[in-house]
């Protein structure tokens, strides 16, 4: 299949991404879990959420976006950073919506945390609801820059809201990006920003590519189905592959932590969202990565 990732044309499976590692056999063993979480930076759990849910949810989104004519062709479409307003705002309301919540709050997430965490969990209030269209991708980035004000415990469930093939836009994890050496000045750098704070553009690179050309590690991924889903800590490299057809691809992340520590209050119930988005004078990621002594 000809997929694209970032700027670069690839051919998939057997090319330059490798193939995800599923960790749904390991259920429930939470201790493997925590060791496969611990190698690999990430958990794939296929079929965690009743797949019959995910469908009722896929279609009220749709519906939803169908009356607020948000499918005309040529209109924008979210990228990596929800924009205040406009079509972002239209699809956090269908976030609340019932047959939504149960998937983004599904009862077994909810349960796979509380024995992953050994407590309860919670979940943030705010869904990164995503329509993705053509042409469009998420450029690499750690969730931290976004969101790193609380827990170190907090992580990220991506969930496709539709059988997804990697040429409409899968999610690509950075294997080893969590913990290879060769990764860490790029953790202890970027990896400790706050776009909110210290005014750097949130992706680290649109060309996903040259990061494990220049640090190591492997982009990994795989065609998702719905109920399945993927986690990941705030230190895990990501990105998506770009929607090569002419069908939006769907999905939310929503993220989960321990309920007994501190949350990001951007994020949580009355949270302010992103403070400094579209202010300008954000130094570019270029010059950010010059000023830390890292490649561009
Ligand atoms: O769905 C995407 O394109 C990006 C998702 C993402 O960046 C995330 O889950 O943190």
């Amino acid at each position: 299949m000809r997929i694209r990732f970032g700027y670069r044309d690839l051919t998939h499976p057997g090319g330059t991404l490798g193939a995800l590692q599923e960790s749904q056999h390991l259920l429930p063993d939470m201790e493997a879990l925590q060791a496969q979480m611990a190698d690999d930076g990430y958990l794939l759990l296929r079929g965690l959420i009743d797949r019959a849910k995910v469908q009722r949810a896929r279609e009220t989104v749709l519906n939803h976006m169908n009356e607020q004519s948000v499918l005309s062709p040529g209109a924008p479409v979210l990228e990596g950073v929800m924009p205040r307003g406009g079509r972002g705002a239209k699809l956090q309301r269908i976030a609340a919506h019932e047959d939504v919540r149960n998937v983004l709050e599904a009862d077994e997430l909810f349960a796979f945390f509380a024995g992953y965490f050994g407590e309860p969990a919670l979940t943030f209030h705010f869904k990164w609801m995503r329509a993705v269209g053509n042409e469009q991708y998420t450029g690499a980035h750690y969730d931290f820059v976004y969101m790193g004000r609380g827990s170190p415990r907090l992580h990220t469930v991506w969930i496709p809201l539709g059988d997804t093939t990697v040429d409409h836009g899968t999610l690509v994890v950075c294997r080893g990006s969590h913990n290879l050496p060769a990764f860490a000045p790029i953790r202890d750098t970027y990896g400790r920003m706050d776009v909110d704070r210290d005014g750097i553009d949130g992706w680290f690179t649109k060309d996903p590519m040259e990061i494990v050309e220049k640090f190591g590690g492997e982009w990994q991924t795989g065609e998702f189905f719905m109920g399945d889903v993927i986690l990941f800590g705030m230190h895990t490299m990501h990105a998506s592959t770009t929607n090569l057809t002419n069908r939006f691809r769907l999905s939310c992340d929503v993220r989960f932590q321990p309920a007994s520590e501190p949350a990001d209050e951007r994020w949580v119930a009355g949270g302010p969202g992103h403070t400094v988005h579209g202010v300008e004078e954000l130094v570019p990621i270029e010059e950010a990565r010059r000023r830390w002594g890292l490649p561009v």
